[in-house]
């Protein structure tokens, strides 16, 4: 999406002036950081409007009358505006702010939890990421429902033509990653969303990977529940959000108990707030919502569509260079079916081995599980190495990654 203010020239360079971590050097060598699928990294537009706050108007919020409370307060609820704008949702109390999305995940499945029934199922795919597979787990063993699973390809896509199969009016729940962390694939959230719906199921989207990527617009998937975290999207770690349509955040009942999510509390009896309060209770990340809203500022300038078309050439020339090996072995679908994500091996060889190596020369990569271990466990293999790009990412980093891996191979072999 192309807003007023998003840059008419897309020019890396200048891009990459925002970002003073990018100046760093790492074991004597210019830090090349492709680990963006864990967290991005922050410009300095989000850390100066963090250190305003603590700077000028640190309070705390939504009680006090003060007008440094006051301050404060409107810049947290104009930054949870900003989030329901983008992922244009009908209602700011539609967007509850959360620690991050396993925290929001967990919001859902323990308030699910409450209305599972023995012999209820709920479906999971095999992409997720730990924090989608967890929570639900738990949920199932406490109330006696089933947990299925929707597999996978071998190329690192759903086996979408499995998912009517799995369907019925047994199930209550399905929850799906918008993209895998693992394999960057872009799952097919609407059509899981529409089937889903069809057997009266609600949906829950994590959409933690997809976010510094694809901008989702929540009423035209009309899912049920979506969520995502800002440190994944240049803003600060701590916080994200967790959309969820009124009626149905109404019906679940509220996480945790404490200040703030009450309206009146004597020791008879409590009731609680109206939405977002209900499920924010105690002191918030204020500084942490705050960021969050510029962060999704800076997204908007830099602009969605620069930003697909940056990655998929950063993507498609990774991949066309990884190929040079005789070794390699790659993982997940193909270029345009997945975000800028590259999960490989090099034969006989650990990931751990190379992510050690070439740290040594600067270049930060995953390496290991991705907190994804069923996926791992489909291909049969402890690990992956995992290099994740973003906007702020160039060619040339790509080259000196490759140059690094021929060294730790040739150390390794
Ligand atoms: N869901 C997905 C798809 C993720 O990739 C992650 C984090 C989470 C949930 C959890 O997010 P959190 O902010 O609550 O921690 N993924 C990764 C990763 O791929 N490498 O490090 C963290």
């Amino acid at each position: 999406m192309k807003t007023e203010t998003t840059l008419d020239v897309f020019d890396v360079d200048k891009i990459r002036d925002d970002f003073p971590i990018l100046k760093e050097e790492i074991n004597g060598y210019p830090l090349v950081y492709f680990d963006n699928a864990a967290t991005s990294q922050t410009p300095q537009q989000v850390i100066n409007c963090i250190s305003d706050y603590y700077s000028r108007y640190n309070a705390n919020i939504h009680r006090g009358v003060h007008t440094l409370s006051q301050t404060a307060t409107d810049a947290y609820e104009q930054s949870r505006i900003k989030i329901q704008n983008h992922f244009n949702a009908k209602r700011s109390h539609e967007i509850l702010f959360t620690a991050g999305t396993t925290h929001a995940i967990n919001i859902v499945a323990s308030g699910y939890g409450q209305f599972l029934k023995k012999g209820d199922e709920v479906i999971v795919s095999a992409l997720e990421h730990h924090s989608n597979i967890v929570p639900w787990q738990m949920m199932c063993e406490k109330t006696g429902a089933n947990l299925k699973v929707l597999p996978m390809h071998q190329d690192g896509m759903l086996k979408l033509e499995e998912l009517d199969g799995l369907l019925s009016d047994k199930t209550r729940m399905v929850f799906v990653n918008h993209v895998s962390n693992a394999l960057g694939s872009i799952n097919p959230i609407k059509t899981i969303i529409q089937k889903a719906h069809d057997v009266g199921a609600k949906v829950l989207i994590d959409g933690a990977q997809a976010a510094p990527h694809i901008q989702a617009d929540v009423q035209e998937l009309d899912v049920d529940f979506y969520t995502v975290s800002a440190h994944k999207m240049c803003g600060p770690t701590g916080v994200g959000i967790l959309y969820g349509k009124e009626h149905l955040l109404e019906e679940l009942p509220p996480y945790q108990g404490g200040g703030e999510m009450i309206s009146d509390v004597s020791f008879e009896k409590t009731t609680y707030a109206g939405l977002p309060h209900k499920f924010e209770a105690g002191t918030p990340n204020i500084a942490g919502g705050i960021g969050f809203g510029a962060a999704v500022d800076y997204l908007h300038k830099i602009g969605f569509d620069n930003i697909k078309e940056h990655e998929d050439e950063l993507v498609s020339y990774a991949t066309e260079r990884l190929k040079e090996f005789d070794k390699i072995i790659l993982y997940g679908p193909e270029v345009n079916r997945k975000t800028a994500v590259i999960s490989f091996n090099f034969e006989g060889l650990h990931s751990y081995d190379i992510g050690t190596l070439v740290d040594k020369m600067g270049i930060a990569l995953r390496t290991g599980h991705h907190c994804a271990q069923p996926i791992m466990k489909f291909y049969k293999i402890p690990g992956t190495v995992r290099a994740s790009f973003s906007f702020y990412n160039t060619k040339e980093e790509i080259d000196i990654m490759i140059k690094a891996l021929e060294r730790a191979v040739k150390m390794l072999y």
